[in-house]
């Protein structure tokens, strides 16, 4: 760790301000040049921390960036872990407020809802089938609180890796009732096709996301616990969306799950 206790606090501080003010800000490296990436999950457990203290419950995690799509669209290199409240949660059909929002974009997924705890290090796809209760499609909303979306990785980690609503929904499927890697996703806007996936665009198959998560969380001395909601990462590049958009994600065998920008 580079970071003091108290600029960590500060940082978290200013960050979740940010998210909760709907205000943009320049990375935190600009100003931070040697943080390292204790410091960077140290401000996202800072921030998590100041959620739980207000009432917040911890429901699931994220990993984003699994994508060569999204890698490329943010011109970075390896995948980034993050978590989610209830505060985030749309219900299936519903509405995100973009007046709460800075400059929203979304991303198909695919979600997991494991029945066991998973546990690193060493865990692989089969370890995360086996700790599957059911995957389903979801919606997740990003917004990085960084201008622009100008960020680097340790920046996005400690912003929560730019988590900001989510909604799953549609068809409920055990792990083994479908090939998660062949699986077509049709994300639309109003309507109209605007980002095509399969799941393999997602590492190569969407549970090997959640492998490295759970593999990321044990050298943090960390694990997965059972009943958590894990949104692997967007299948494609993500979408920009504004007030008026509607958004639909269809899968194959697995439904649609859709929200209302307002
Ligand atoms: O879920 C994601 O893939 C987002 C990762 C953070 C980078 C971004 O804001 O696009
Ligand atoms: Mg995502």
């Amino acid at each position: 760790m580079t970071l003091t206790k108290d600029t960590i606090a500060l940082l978290a501080e200013h960050l979740e301000t940010c998210q909760l003010q709907a205000q943009d800000t320049p990375k935190l490296t600009d100003d931070h040049p040697d943080m390292d990436w204790n410091d960077a999950y140290g401000i996202q457990d800072a921030i998590l921390a100041r959620k739980l203290s207000r009432g917040a419950r911890l429901i699931g995690l994220k990993a984003g960036l699994t994508s060569h799509a999204k890698m490329q669209q943010m011109d970075v290199q390896s995948p980034v872990f993050g978590f989610l409240v209830d505060d985030f949660s749309v219900p299936e059909g519903g509405t995100v407020q973009t007046r709460e929002l800075i400059h929203p974009k979304v991303e198909p997924e695919i979600a997991f809802v494991l029945k066991q705890t998973l546990k690193g290090p060493g865990c692989h796809i089969g370890a995360v089938l086996a700790a599957t209760d059911f995957v389903l499609p979801g919606i997740e909303v990003i917004d990085s609180r960084y201008r622009d979306f100008k960020f680097d990785l340790k920046s996005v980690v400690a912003d929560n890796t730019s988590a900001a609503r989510f909604v799953v929904g549609g068809r409920a499927l055990r792990p083994e009732a479908i090939d998660l890697r062949t699986v077509g996703l049709v994300l639309e806007k109003n309507g109209q096709p605007v980002a095509l996936g399969a799941g393999a665009a997602v590492l190569g198959h969407p549970a090997a996301a959640i492998a490295m998560l759970a593999n990321h969380l044990a050298e943090r001395g960390q694990e997965i616990p059972a009943g958590s909601l894990i949104l692997s990462g967007g299948a494609t590049e993500a979408i920009a969306v504004e007030a008026g958009d509607h958004v639909c994600l269809r899968v194959q065998d697995m439904g649609s799950v859709s929200l209302r920008f307002v």
